[in-house]
């Protein structure tokens, strides 16, 4: 196939979710640096979101986020239907908040106090309801428990707690809904954390129930460890449910991705790529983006994620898997490495804007965003409004 097709293929198929907290005012703990033209009301967050769809194509779902968006919990739904049609993007994976309130200091699901836990299953039954009312599939879980200390909690009893309220949620499901389970080995809790890696979460996922997988959110491993091997093993089992992309050099740090190690996506992808040719079927994964733009644009830095995520998605379905697979089996090293190294080298960026001109989208969304002068009217209307916003809403 020539390389423009293989391209357009792989666009045609290629969605990526929006997160609604990328668009709001963010910080560090060491504060926060408003922008003029930051989103903090649902409204905003939809009107963003559709901005970056309408000129990309590829971003109809934003992911939303239950105590910052969906206050009013299930009774927001007609909100949410009039914003959708108003900016062309559908709600997506509803994300309980279980990190945020005092009683989870020490936790949620895993808290010693059963009224917390009891809480925390209400909050989680809350969200799967609020899912159905928004016709949105899946229920992404993200659990900041752990402890600080060494001796301080029992990780074995804590890890019942999971297992049971896991099963408890995976109950309330109805057909076609999913529990997204994601792990994370540390922040906030810096000695433990419950679910910690990925083999935590697989196995949590499994005895949860059939309708639950595992969530890979990129900033979430360690230095050096080897992500791409992590989601094979997920494809092989069948267990991947999703990702959170962003990018980091240290530790979470919600950069855009690509920008740091943009060869660390490609390779995520290959195994995609490689996993869907070997199968002759499309895994059904969730694309989502989590990020926090604490300095760049919001928009800006959303449109540019987009983009990267699209180029290097392209240059994965440029791999030539039977060649791949013929320099494998006669462990031909370089010439198996090269079959990488070629596709990741590859300009792909003349075959996607004539993708996106194909698709009646702006050949360069970046440049179309800057000419359209949304970011001047959102800067002006917004930016009049007083300073104290609250943080992601
Ligand atoms: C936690 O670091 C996390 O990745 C979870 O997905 C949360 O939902 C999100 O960030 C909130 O910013
Ligand atoms: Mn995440």
């Amino acid at each position: 196939m020539a390389l423009n097709d293989r391209v357009f293929k792989a666009l045609d198929g290629f969605r990526i979710e929006l997160p609604s907290w990328g668009f709001a005012n963010t910080g560090t703990r060491f504060g926060k640096f408003l922008q003029p033209a930051a989103a903090s009301t649902i409204e905003e967050k939809f009107s963003d979101a559709g901005q970056v769809h309408a000129l990309t194509g590829v971003c109809p779902t934003l992911a939303l986020h239950v105590l910052w968006d969906l206050p009013d919990g299930p009774a927001s739904a007609a909100d949410i239907a009039r914003l959708s049609s108003r900016s062309g993007v559908r709600a997506g994976s509803i994300n309980p908040n279980l990190f945020q309130d005092q009683q989870y200091k020490h936790g949620s699901y895993g808290n010693p106090d059963p009224a917390v836990r009891a809480a925390a299953h209400a909050h989680v039954a809350d969200s799967i309801a609020i899912a159905r009312a928004v016709s949105s599939r899946d229920i992404s879980l993200w659990f900041a428990d752990g402890s600080n200390y060494p001796g301080t909690a029992n990780i074995r009893q804590r890890r019942q707690w999971f297992a049971e309220g896991l099963r408890a949620a995976h109950a309330d499901l109805t057909s076609g809904q999913r529990l997204l389970v994601e792990y994370k080995p540390f922040e906030p809790a810096f000695y433990h954390t419950d679910i910690a890696d990925w083999g935590m979460a697989l196995l949590l996922a499994r005895e949860a129930g059939p309708q639950a997988r595992v969530l890979v959110d990129t900033g979430h491993h360690y230095l050096s460890q080897n992500i791409e091997q992590i989601v094979a093993w997920l494809l092989a089992e069948d267990m991947l449910g999703g990702f959170h992309f962003n990018d980091r050099r240290y530790a979470d740090d919600d950069l855009t991705l690509g920008s740091i190690d943009p060869y660390q996506v490609f390779r995520i992808f290959h195994e995609i790529r490689a996993f869907a040719f070997d199968n002759g079927a499309e895994p059904d994964i969730a694309y989502m983006v989590d990020q926090s733009h604490n300095l760049k644009g919001k928009i800006e830095a959303m449109i540019q994620t987009v983009c990267v995520a699209q180029e290097l998605y392209a240059k994965a379905s440029l791999v030539d898997h039977a060649t791949l697979a013929t320099a494998q089996r006669r462990t031909d090293l370089v010439r198996a490495e090269s079959i990488l190294q070629d596709a990741f080298a590859t300009d792909v960026r003349p075959a996607i804007r004539e993708w996106r001109v194909a698709h009646k989208l702006p050949a360069d969304p970046q440049q179309a965003f800057r000419d359209s002068g949304y970011l001047e009217r959102i800067t002006a209307e917004r930016g009049s409004r007083s300073a104290g916003v609250s943080s992601y809403a």
